[in-house]
């Protein structure tokens, strides 16, 4: 009985300790020291190459170390019937939150324009919205969609969400399906993807989108970079029928060097560390969850890979 770690951009040796702190009387295994491959039954992840989780004969449980489980479905050789969890921290929902005020702040205070001053030496001051007068829209309203639009409430912002179900949330208004798309579309002067990726969801943010928005809006996507048509946003922000965007993810991740987000002077470039996992609270999560299968408990967070997320 052995869980074994994999991630692309963590070397395992800090993740090995947490989970060992939580679970002493399991042995811990960091890809690629596998040992027999059948000693594996819990295979903790971030996006693992297409073959290791199918190679793994007694796989019981994959659990994957991001909110986001796309990394897990779209390899399609994973051992079918196998349940997947996907990870619900609140460290990473507040880090999420964090993110999420600060480019909306950064978005409401035209922090891209007095950026560009101050490199200019140019002394111009613009008008300034109240939070209370500018509407917030959100795509994806589950536990990080959720907790960040109940944050900036806090603030004063006019907040809207959109969810795949009609959902009556007490913390603001939501609408679902494509009307409600339309609806939350008109008036959101600042959009914000937290969306899965899934097929219906992909390429969410697209010119036809963008065109929906009131002149002048500005977008954040920490969701993932599949949900942004990138060949639309620089003509949308050129066109100034946006103002500015703020990207945590891309189709690409590391961006590749030479693209043009890098260097555009309205687009807000950050390496995916909206919320980045945390081994010490991640690890506790985690294994809660391999504890109360092993019991028979009703597991949280459990994936539908029929819903995609
Ligand atoms: P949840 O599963 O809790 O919430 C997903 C939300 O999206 C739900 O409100 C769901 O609707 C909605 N949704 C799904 N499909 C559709 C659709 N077709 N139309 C409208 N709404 C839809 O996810 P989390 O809040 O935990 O995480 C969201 C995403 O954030 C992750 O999947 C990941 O991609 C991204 N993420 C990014 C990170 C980063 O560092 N950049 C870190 C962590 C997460 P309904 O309520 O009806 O089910
Ligand atoms: C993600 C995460 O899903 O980092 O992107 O949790």
């Amino acid at each position: 009985m052995a869980i074994l770690f994999y991630s692309n951009v963590d070397s395992g040796p800090r993740w090995r300790t947490q989970l060992l702190r939580q679970m002493p009387e399991r042995e811990c295994r960091v890809w690629p020291d596998i040992g027999d491959p059948a000693d594996i039954d819990y295979a903790i992840v971030w996006r693992a190459p297409p073959g290791l989780l199918v190679s793994l004969p007694r796989l019981r449980m994959i659990l994957s170390l991001g909110a986001g489980i796309d990394h897990v479905l779209r390899d399609s050789t994973r051992p079918p019937g196998v349940p997947i969890v996907r990870l619900v921290d609140p460290y990473l929902t507040g880090a999420m939150s964090e993110y999420v005020a600060l480019q909306v702040f950064r978005l409401h205070r035209q922090d891209v324009d007095y950026q560009e001053q101050q490199r200019r030496e140019q002394w111009i001051e613009h008008p300034q919205k109240n939070a209370g007068e500018r509407t917030v829209g959100i795509l994806g309203c589950g536990v990080i969609g959720r907790e960040a639009g109940r944050r900036l409430k806090t603030f004063g912002f006019d907040v809207a969400g959109w969810t795949r179900t009609a959902r009556q949330l007490p913390e603001f208004p939501t609408h679902a399906g494509a009307a409600g798309l339309d609806e939350l579309l008109g008036r959101s002067e600042i959009l914000v993807c937290l969306l899965p990726l899934t097929p219906e969801t992909e390429g969410i943010l697209n010119a036809g989108t963008f065109a929906r928005l009131p002149r002048g809006a500005g977008i954040v996507n920490a969701g993932r970079g599949q949900h942004l048509v990138e060949d639309d946003l620089i003509p949308a922000l050129d066109s100034g029928q946006l103002s500015a965007a703020a990207l945590d993810v891309f189709r690409e991740e590391p961006l590749p060097p030479g693209h043009p987000f890098w260097h555009h002077p309205r687009i807000v470039v950050t390496p995916h560390i909206a919320g980045i996992t945390n081994p010490a609270t991640a690890a506790i999560v985690l294994c809660d969850a391999i504890r109360r299968f092993e019991a028979g408990e009703p597991v949280p967070n459990l994936v539908d890979p029929s819903r995609g997320y």
